[in-house]
């Protein structure tokens, strides 16, 4: 195991250490799928992707990770508080990286963002642009 594994390994066991929930230079949150502007059917799979963090459960503190949230045809929340747990603001805390979603039909807009062990996004946001889909 090397060192930094052995770090990450230790957070895990104690989930208490003191770093800051950092945002990793160039980290980015983005929409694998669906593609902005597609049309799709319900239920319909939404895949997350993340570059330069890692996926955690809630609940776990440790730096440069946290869990996704998908904001769903509403704005982003607003930075340093916990994000809203409802039906426009899903929270995927178990470390989940797509979930299948159903919409009704028309157009949506969906949106990921990244928040930490305590629900709160990281600053700086992170964040994907939002994509445009059709929901048939
Ligand atoms: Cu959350």
């Amino acid at each position: 195991m090397s060192r930094i594994h052995r770090f990450f390994a230790n957070c895990v066991v104690v989930a208490a250490c003191t770093f800051p929930a950092a945002v990793f230079a160039g980290a980015e949150a983005y929409i694998i799928s669906p593609q902005d502007g597609e049309t799709v059917k319900s239920p319909f799979v939404v895949r997350f992707g993340l570059k330069g963090m890692g996926v955690a459960p809630a609940g776990i503190e440790m730096p440069g990770t946290g869990h996704h949230h998908l904001i769903i045809d509403a704005p982003l929340p607003p930075a340093g508080q916990p994000v809203p747990f409802d039906d426009q603001h899903k929270h995927f805390g178990k470390g989940q990286t797509e979930t299948e979603l159903s919409l009704p039909p028309g157009e949506h807009t969906l949106q990921l963002m990244l928040g930490d062990h305590t629900h709160i996004p990281h600053d700086p946001v992170v964040a994907s642009k939002p994509i445009r889909i059709r929901v048939e």
